[in-house]
């Protein structure tokens, strides 16, 4: 989680601090600076987090009615403290404020992902709903034959994952995506609450709201995440096509016709995501690269603990620190079989200081082990910005704190994989780059246009443009338009198939993710260069590299202090987000994808 989550979720609740809300109760004194109110709320807030975090991640790790309930309370408080905050800033509107103090209360305004109405009881109601519904995902559960036969989560995500029959695949597609029927109602009046908060607020609506959290008026922000699409959707049309030829050759024409979008479980994944577990299926070089980083954690016995050292070592190895004592005390690594828990990985800051955490439910899998890196990138960021104020503690934007650990994965090359002893040897050659780049593409070029289309969906939803009566309709549109997947089976308004993926009944807002991916591209090639990288950037790795561990950590520890163009420019010398590193870093394979894809029909 990072912090906007965090705040987000902490934004949901106010305290049983009386202290605070007796200062709050201040309001309007004339005594009180701007300063003096940036540096009170600094401080309240991170106490009303730390509460907030405390229910937040028991809830996580321990769903039940009661921590549901005390975790709906714990928001409920902090999201009386945060109207209550925001309400007291409209006082030093229109003041001549110094730059640190105005930006201060400008991210004030956008600190929760969920903004309540005023009214008590409306509040209750958005904190209850926000509870339920975080729970309702993280317990879910498909049981085909009774209590017995459930499947989780894990369960499903592993037959996505490894099962290569369709009919499995359908059953575990179409069973996962049934437990999100019953969010459908909850949701919907969710999205209304959520929206009278931010209307309160002076925004538009919610989706408004979140797209002004970008240090540039939100209409800009549209166009520039339309402009970043456009640059890499040739990349990703070319990967479809190549993709969807090799499926024919495992399920046939007439199960994934040509010219038509791919049926959305044949692609490794729940959510058509990222497609790199169906490698083996799609594999330019047969036998030319061992790239089964997964039969090696099995062999070697990896299990959750030591598979989160191999991250922190990676840290370590650019001159970042050990991971604090309790990070490792107070952490969840493997999923309980005695509860239920949100397996959905996440990293945790607890007390706007050293105590960090992540929750995950490693797995020995090579998906399992980047995400691991990825979740790392969040704690590095937390505690490099720790001692900054409150209001500052966050990502330079959030798809900055997205890109942390993926620019880490960038990292792990076939020689630093063999270095660490996942591989075997590597001998470079031109099939074995194509067959790396490809493996890479199917997570990082497959992403895109989901990482796109989640929030073009929320904000059709906060902006009233697509009612309850046509979610799915609407989610399946574009679905088909950007992924160029569809439903495996006929989908109708009873299904809540957007209710199926973690961050809509959690509320993360989801551009963050796709911004990430464009910048992570981005940053490696700036690590790359302080290290002294000579040659093609998809064999650079930073391992080891503590010049560029030194230029991470100075971006790191700006947090949100300053507009994000600011800290781009600091670390890679230029103002705004491109996408050409990421199309330099795939020349070689979109060069290859071309040859492959002379005369198929490519689209859909
Ligand atoms: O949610 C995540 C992380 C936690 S911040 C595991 N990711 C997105 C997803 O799983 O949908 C990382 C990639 C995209
Ligand atoms: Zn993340």
């Amino acid at each position: 989680m990072t912090r906007l989550a965090i705040r987000c979720a902490l934004l949901l609740s106010a305290a049983a601090c009386v202290g605070c809300a007796e200062r709050a109760d201040t309001r309007g004194e004339p005594h009180e600076t701007a300063d003096a109110f940036v540096e009170r709320v600094n401080r309240e807030m991170a106490e009303q987090a730390r509460e907030l975090a405390a229910a937040a991640f028991t809830y996580a790790t321990y769903i039940n009615p009661d921590t549901e309930f005390l975790n709906a309370k714990a928001n409920d408080r902090y999201l009386e403290y945060f109207t209550r905050a925001v309400e007291q800033a409209k006082a030093y509107e229109g003041e001549q404020l110094d730059p640190t103090a105005a930006r201060a209360l400008h991210l004030l305004k956008l600190g929760v992902a969920a903004p309540a109405p005023k009214d008590p009881q409306k509040r209750a109601q958005l904190s209850a709903l926000s509870s339920k519904m975080e729970g309702m995902y993280g317990a879910a559960k498909y049981c085909p034959e009774g209590p017995e036969s459930c499947k989780g989560q894990t369960e499903l995500t592993q037959i996505m994952a490894e099962s290569r029959n369709f009919e499995e695949l359908l059953e575990a597609w179409t069973g996962w995506h049934s437990t999100a029927r019953p969010m459908r109602e909850d949701y919907a009046q969710f999205v209304a609450l959520a929206n009278e908060g931010a209307r309160e607020l002076g925004f538009a609506d919610l989706g408004a709201m979140w797209r002004s959290n970008y240090d540039m008026p939100p209409d800009d922000f549209t166009k520039e995440a339309a402009r970043l699409w456009d640059q890499v959707q040739p990349l990703y049309g070319a990967l479809h096509c190549y993709v969807r030829d090799k499926l024919q050759d495992t399920y046939g024409e007439n199960r994934v016709p040509n010219g038509k979008p791919i049926p959305a479980h044949l692609l490794g994944n729940m959510w058509a995501q990222q497609w790199a577990e169906i490698y083996p299926l799609v594999e330019p070089y047969k036998g030319v690269l061992d790239l089964d980083v997964t039969s090696a954690l099995k062999r070697q016995k990896y299990d959750a603990v030591r598979i989160t050292q191999s991250a922190e070592s990676f840290y370590v190895s650019l001159g970042f620190p050990k991971l604090p004592q309790t990070f490792w005390e107070r952490s969840l690594l493997t999923e309980p079989k005695d509860r239920d828990v949100q397996c959905h990985a996440s990293a945790w800051h607890m007390d706007a200081n050293e105590d960090v955490r992540i929750k995950q439910c490693i797995e020995p899998t090579q998906d399992e082990l980047m995400t691991v890196y990825h979740e790392l990138g969040h704690v590095y960021y937390y505690l490099m910005y720790k001692d900054q104020p409150y209001l500052f503690q966050g990502g330079a934007h959030d798809g900055f704190h997205e890109a942390i650990g993926d620019t880490v994965n960038l990292s792990m090359t076939p020689s630093y994989l063999h270095q660490i002893g996942l591989i075997g040897p590597v001998k470079q050659s031109y099939e074995a780059t194509i067959n790396q780049q490809m493996k890479i593409a199917l997570d990082k070029i497959a992403f895109l246009p989901f990482g796109k289309l989640i929030d073009e969906w929320r904000w059709k939803v906060f902006s009233g443009e697509v009612t309850p009566e046509s979610y799915n309709t609407a989610w399946w549109q574009l679905r088909e338009q950007y992924q160029g997947v569809s439903a495996p089976v006929a989908r109708s308004e009873e299904d809540f198939d957007p209710g199926a993926k973690y961050h809509i009944p959690a509320n993360t807002p989801y551009t963050r993710y796709f911004l990430s991916y464009i910048l992570q591209f981005q940053f490696h090639r700036a690590l790359c260069e302080a290290a002294g990288h000579q040659g093609p950037l998809h064999e650079c790795s930073v391992y080891g590299n503590e010049a560029a561990g030194q230029r991470f950590r100075e971006m790191l520890a700006a947090g949100q202090s300053e507009p994000w163009q600011d800290t781009l420019e600091k670390l890679t010398g230029t103002r705004t987000m491109d996408a050409s590193a990421i199309t330099d870093y795939f020349a070689p394979l979109m060069t290859w994808l071309e040859e492959q894809n002379q005369g198929r029909q490519c689209g859909w």
